[in-house]
Protein backbone atom coordinates (compact mmCIF):
# COMPACT_ATOMS: atom_id res chain seq x y z
CA UNK A 1 0.00 0.00 0.00
CA UNK A 2 1.24 3.81 -0.75
CA UNK A 3 2.10 5.80 1.93
CA UNK A 4 0.21 8.63 1.10
CA UNK A 5 2.26 10.50 3.95
CA UNK A 6 5.66 9.66 1.71
CA UNK A 7 3.82 11.70 -0.93
CA UNK A 8 5.10 14.69 -2.54
CA UNK A 9 3.11 17.63 -3.94
CA UNK A 10 2.58 18.19 -7.39
CA UNK A 11 4.51 21.33 -7.64
CA UNK A 12 7.31 19.69 -5.96
CA UNK A 13 7.78 16.66 -7.73
CA UNK A 14 7.80 18.16 -11.23
CA UNK A 15 9.30 20.96 -9.83
CA UNK A 16 13.03 22.30 -11.73
CA UNK A 17 15.64 23.09 -9.25
CA UNK A 18 17.63 26.26 -10.20
CA UNK A 19 20.00 26.34 -7.44
CA UNK A 20 20.02 25.20 -3.65
CA UNK A 21 17.55 27.95 -3.06
CA UNK A 22 15.67 28.27 -6.27
CA UNK A 23 13.42 26.00 -7.36
CA UNK A 24 10.72 26.48 -10.03
CA UNK A 25 7.38 24.77 -10.49
CA UNK A 26 5.81 23.85 -13.75
CA UNK A 27 3.78 26.55 -13.38
CA UNK A 28 6.33 29.31 -12.70
CA UNK A 29 8.20 27.87 -15.80
CA UNK A 30 5.51 28.49 -17.92
CA UNK A 31 5.10 32.26 -16.87
CA UNK A 32 9.12 32.68 -17.28
CA UNK A 33 8.50 30.81 -20.82
CA UNK A 34 5.78 32.93 -21.46
CA UNK A 35 7.13 36.45 -20.29
CA UNK A 36 10.73 35.79 -22.04
CA UNK A 37 9.13 34.81 -25.09
CA UNK A 38 6.96 38.00 -25.66
CA UNK A 39 10.16 39.79 -24.75
CA UNK A 40 11.60 38.71 -27.45
CA UNK A 41 8.82 39.05 -29.91
CA UNK A 42 8.96 42.47 -28.95
CA UNK A 43 11.96 43.32 -29.00
CA UNK A 44 11.48 45.03 -32.45
CA UNK A 45 8.82 47.63 -30.85
CA UNK A 46 10.51 48.27 -27.52
CA UNK A 47 10.29 51.94 -27.11
CA UNK A 48 12.22 53.74 -24.40
CA UNK A 49 11.06 56.33 -22.19
CA UNK A 50 11.51 59.73 -24.77
CA UNK A 51 14.45 61.36 -23.06
CA UNK A 52 13.71 64.74 -25.67
CA UNK A 53 12.67 67.51 -23.91
CA UNK A 54 9.69 67.94 -26.01
CA UNK A 55 7.26 69.75 -26.12
CA UNK A 56 9.71 73.00 -26.73
CA UNK A 57 7.15 75.86 -26.37
CA UNK A 58 10.13 78.80 -25.78
CA UNK A 59 9.95 81.53 -23.56
CA UNK A 60 6.63 83.27 -22.45
CA UNK A 61 7.90 86.69 -23.73
CA UNK A 62 9.20 84.73 -26.93
CA UNK A 63 7.04 82.54 -28.40
CA UNK A 64 8.16 80.29 -31.05
CA UNK A 65 7.66 81.02 -34.45
CA UNK A 66 6.86 79.13 -37.67
CA UNK A 67 8.41 80.01 -41.66
CA UNK A 68 6.68 78.17 -44.94
CA UNK A 69 8.95 77.28 -47.58
CA UNK A 70 9.08 75.34 -50.99
CA UNK A 71 12.08 74.70 -52.49
CA UNK A 72 11.60 71.49 -54.18
CA UNK A 73 11.22 67.77 -52.97
CA UNK A 74 9.71 67.92 -49.49
CA UNK A 75 11.31 65.23 -48.19
CA UNK A 76 14.66 66.99 -49.01
CA UNK A 77 13.09 70.20 -47.95
CA UNK A 78 12.67 68.84 -44.58
CA UNK A 79 16.14 67.62 -43.81
CA UNK A 80 17.58 70.81 -44.99
CA UNK A 81 16.07 72.97 -41.70
CA UNK A 82 16.03 70.19 -39.52
CA UNK A 83 19.67 70.11 -37.91
CA UNK A 84 20.02 74.03 -37.53
CA UNK A 85 20.43 75.56 -34.36
CA UNK A 86 17.31 77.43 -33.22
CA UNK A 87 15.00 74.92 -35.58
CA UNK A 88 12.54 72.79 -32.74
CA UNK A 89 10.22 71.18 -35.27
CA UNK A 90 9.91 70.57 -38.98
CA UNK A 91 6.78 69.32 -41.03
CA UNK A 92 5.41 68.89 -44.13
CA UNK A 93 2.82 69.64 -46.34
CA UNK A 94 1.05 71.37 -48.94
CA UNK A 95 0.85 74.95 -49.57
CA UNK A 96 0.41 77.81 -52.18
CA UNK A 97 -2.61 76.32 -54.47
CA UNK A 98 -6.47 76.47 -54.01
CA UNK A 99 -7.75 72.73 -54.38
CA UNK A 100 -9.04 71.93 -50.40
CA UNK A 101 -7.51 69.30 -48.43
CA UNK A 102 -4.90 68.01 -51.30
CA UNK A 103 -3.17 65.05 -50.94
CA UNK A 104 -0.21 63.42 -52.56
CA UNK A 105 -1.59 61.94 -55.45
CA UNK A 106 -3.85 65.23 -56.25
CA UNK A 107 -1.91 68.05 -55.23
CA UNK A 108 -3.73 70.69 -57.34
CA UNK A 109 -1.67 74.09 -57.76
CA UNK A 110 -0.23 73.22 -54.61
CA UNK A 111 3.43 73.23 -53.77
CA UNK A 112 5.38 70.98 -51.44
CA UNK A 113 6.56 72.56 -48.66
CA UNK A 114 8.59 72.39 -44.85
CA UNK A 115 6.81 73.95 -42.42
CA UNK A 116 9.48 75.17 -39.79
CA UNK A 117 9.22 75.83 -36.26
CA UNK A 118 11.77 77.81 -34.58
CA UNK A 119 12.88 79.72 -31.36
CA UNK A 120 13.19 83.79 -32.57
CA UNK A 121 16.19 83.73 -29.67
CA UNK A 122 18.83 81.40 -31.60
CA UNK A 123 17.69 81.86 -35.03
CA UNK A 124 15.69 84.50 -36.74
CA UNK A 125 13.77 85.10 -40.13
CA UNK A 126 16.63 86.50 -41.86
CA UNK A 127 19.18 83.19 -41.10
CA UNK A 128 16.34 80.90 -42.04
CA UNK A 129 16.04 83.08 -45.88
CA UNK A 130 19.94 82.20 -46.05
CA UNK A 131 19.49 78.71 -45.94
CA UNK A 132 16.47 78.44 -47.95
CA UNK A 133 18.53 80.32 -50.97
CA UNK A 134 21.83 78.03 -50.63
CA UNK A 135 19.64 74.97 -50.34
CA UNK A 136 18.22 74.54 -54.00
CA UNK A 137 18.54 76.39 -57.32
CA UNK A 138 15.96 78.95 -57.30
CA UNK A 139 16.72 79.78 -60.88
CA UNK A 140 15.17 76.26 -61.85
CA UNK A 141 11.69 76.45 -64.08
CA UNK A 142 9.04 74.82 -61.95
CA UNK A 143 11.71 72.22 -60.85
CA UNK A 144 14.35 71.27 -58.60
CA UNK A 145 17.07 68.55 -61.11
CA UNK A 146 15.15 65.44 -62.05
CA UNK A 147 11.60 66.33 -60.01
CA UNK A 148 10.18 69.02 -62.33
CA UNK A 149 6.56 70.20 -62.37
CA UNK A 150 4.50 72.75 -60.45
CA UNK A 151 4.72 70.83 -57.03
CA UNK A 152 8.27 71.68 -57.15
CA UNK A 153 8.11 75.64 -57.54
CA UNK A 154 10.31 77.72 -55.50
CA UNK A 155 7.96 79.63 -53.23
CA UNK A 156 8.91 82.01 -49.91
CA UNK A 157 5.32 81.83 -48.36
CA UNK A 158 4.71 84.90 -46.03
CA UNK A 159 3.13 85.62 -42.73
CA UNK A 160 3.08 89.48 -41.71
CA UNK A 161 4.53 92.22 -43.54
CA UNK A 162 7.76 92.17 -41.61
CA UNK A 163 8.66 88.50 -43.20
CA UNK A 164 7.33 89.72 -46.70
CA UNK A 165 9.90 92.50 -47.00
CA UNK A 166 12.86 90.30 -45.76
CA UNK A 167 11.64 88.02 -48.27
CA UNK A 168 11.85 90.49 -51.22
CA UNK A 169 15.01 92.06 -50.19
CA UNK A 170 16.75 88.55 -49.71
CA UNK A 171 15.33 87.61 -53.80
CA UNK A 172 16.62 90.94 -54.57
CA UNK A 173 19.76 90.14 -53.24
CA UNK A 174 20.29 86.63 -55.10
CA UNK A 175 18.89 88.16 -57.92
CA UNK A 176 21.96 90.40 -57.91
CA UNK A 177 24.10 88.01 -57.91
CA UNK A 178 24.17 87.36 -61.43
CA UNK A 179 21.79 89.13 -64.10
CA UNK A 180 22.30 85.87 -66.86
CA UNK A 181 19.20 84.04 -65.54
CA UNK A 182 16.15 84.98 -63.46
CA UNK A 183 15.56 84.09 -60.02
CA UNK A 184 11.93 82.04 -59.77
CA UNK A 185 11.15 82.32 -56.85
CA UNK A 186 7.70 82.92 -55.99
CA UNK A 187 6.80 85.19 -52.39
CA UNK A 188 3.27 84.69 -51.63
CA UNK A 189 1.48 85.09 -48.45
CA UNK A 190 0.66 82.04 -46.51
CA UNK A 191 -3.11 81.03 -46.77
CA UNK A 192 -2.97 77.23 -44.80
CA UNK A 193 0.00 75.15 -44.51
CA UNK A 194 -1.94 71.25 -45.12
CA UNK A 195 0.04 68.60 -43.35
CA UNK A 196 1.25 65.51 -45.33
CA UNK A 197 0.42 62.49 -44.76
CA UNK A 198 2.04 60.72 -42.28
CA UNK A 199 4.43 58.28 -44.66
CA UNK A 200 5.96 61.53 -45.89
CA UNK A 201 7.48 63.18 -42.29
CA UNK A 202 10.80 63.03 -41.34
CA UNK A 203 10.64 60.55 -44.53
CA UNK A 204 14.82 60.41 -44.67
CA UNK A 205 14.56 58.76 -40.98
CA UNK A 206 12.10 56.48 -41.78
CA UNK A 207 14.23 55.06 -44.19
CA UNK A 208 16.93 53.96 -41.71
CA UNK A 209 15.55 51.24 -39.20
CA UNK A 210 18.64 51.45 -37.26
CA UNK A 211 18.37 55.23 -36.12
CA UNK A 212 14.89 54.89 -36.15
CA UNK A 213 15.39 52.19 -32.98
CA UNK A 214 18.54 54.18 -31.58
CA UNK A 215 15.78 56.53 -30.86
CA UNK A 216 13.45 54.36 -29.49
CA UNK A 217 10.87 53.74 -32.46
CA UNK A 218 8.80 56.88 -31.21
CA UNK A 219 5.12 56.57 -32.32
CA UNK A 220 4.19 58.86 -35.41
CA UNK A 221 2.75 61.77 -33.31
CA UNK A 222 5.82 62.28 -31.31
CA UNK A 223 8.01 61.68 -34.51
CA UNK A 224 6.40 64.60 -35.36
CA UNK A 225 6.59 66.93 -32.37
CA UNK A 226 10.46 65.93 -31.98
CA UNK A 227 13.04 67.84 -31.90
CA UNK A 228 15.60 65.03 -31.74
CA UNK A 229 13.72 63.21 -35.00
CA UNK A 230 13.74 66.69 -37.15
CA UNK A 231 17.86 66.63 -36.27
CA UNK A 232 17.98 62.80 -36.96
CA UNK A 233 16.23 62.89 -40.38
CA UNK A 234 18.68 65.62 -41.48
CA UNK A 235 21.56 63.78 -40.42
CA UNK A 236 19.96 60.36 -41.98
CA UNK A 237 19.55 62.81 -45.48
CA UNK A 238 23.54 63.88 -44.71
CA UNK A 239 22.23 67.43 -44.71
CA UNK A 240 23.36 68.47 -41.26
CA UNK A 241 26.28 70.98 -41.04
CA UNK A 242 29.67 68.62 -41.62
CA UNK A 243 30.84 69.03 -37.85
CA UNK A 244 27.56 67.95 -36.37
CA UNK A 245 27.32 65.19 -38.84
CA UNK A 246 30.39 64.04 -37.12
CA UNK A 247 29.58 64.25 -33.79
CA UNK A 248 26.77 62.11 -34.26
CA UNK A 249 28.32 59.67 -36.49
CA UNK A 250 30.50 59.16 -33.55
CA UNK A 251 27.67 58.83 -31.09
CA UNK A 252 26.19 56.73 -32.81
CA UNK A 253 29.88 54.66 -33.37
CA UNK A 254 29.61 54.89 -29.60
CA UNK A 255 26.37 53.38 -28.53
CA UNK A 256 26.99 50.24 -30.93
CA UNK A 257 30.89 49.79 -29.69
CA UNK A 258 29.39 49.72 -26.08
CA UNK A 259 26.48 47.32 -26.73
CA UNK A 260 28.23 44.79 -29.01
CA UNK A 261 29.71 43.00 -26.38
CA UNK A 262 26.30 42.43 -24.58
CA UNK A 263 25.82 39.99 -27.61
CA UNK A 264 28.71 37.61 -26.75
CA UNK A 265 26.72 36.06 -24.04
CA UNK A 266 24.00 35.00 -26.27
N1 LIG B 1 12.48 62.52 -56.57
C1 LIG B 1 11.62 62.16 -55.52
C2 LIG B 1 10.48 63.08 -55.35
C3 LIG B 1 9.69 62.73 -54.19
S1 LIG B 1 8.73 63.87 -53.68
C4 LIG B 1 8.36 63.77 -52.16
C5 LIG B 1 11.20 60.74 -55.75
O1 LIG B 1 10.21 60.42 -56.40
O2 LIG B 1 11.88 59.88 -55.25
O3 LIG B 1 7.94 64.52 -54.50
Amino acid sequence: MEDLSRRRPLSETRSIRISRSVTLSPLHLFLVVVVLTSFFVNAQSIRFANRIPDPYTGSPNQPLRTAVFALGSFWRSEAVFGCLDGVVRTAVGYAGGSKPNPEYRSLRDHAECVQVEYDPRLICYRQLLDVFWSSHDSRQVLGQGPDVGNQYRSIIFTNGTEESRLAALSKEREQSKSKSSVVTTQIQHLETFYHAEPEHQKFELKQNSLLLQLMGNLPQEELQQSNLAAKMNSFAAELCPPHIQKQIDAKIGDIIKKSWPVLRNV
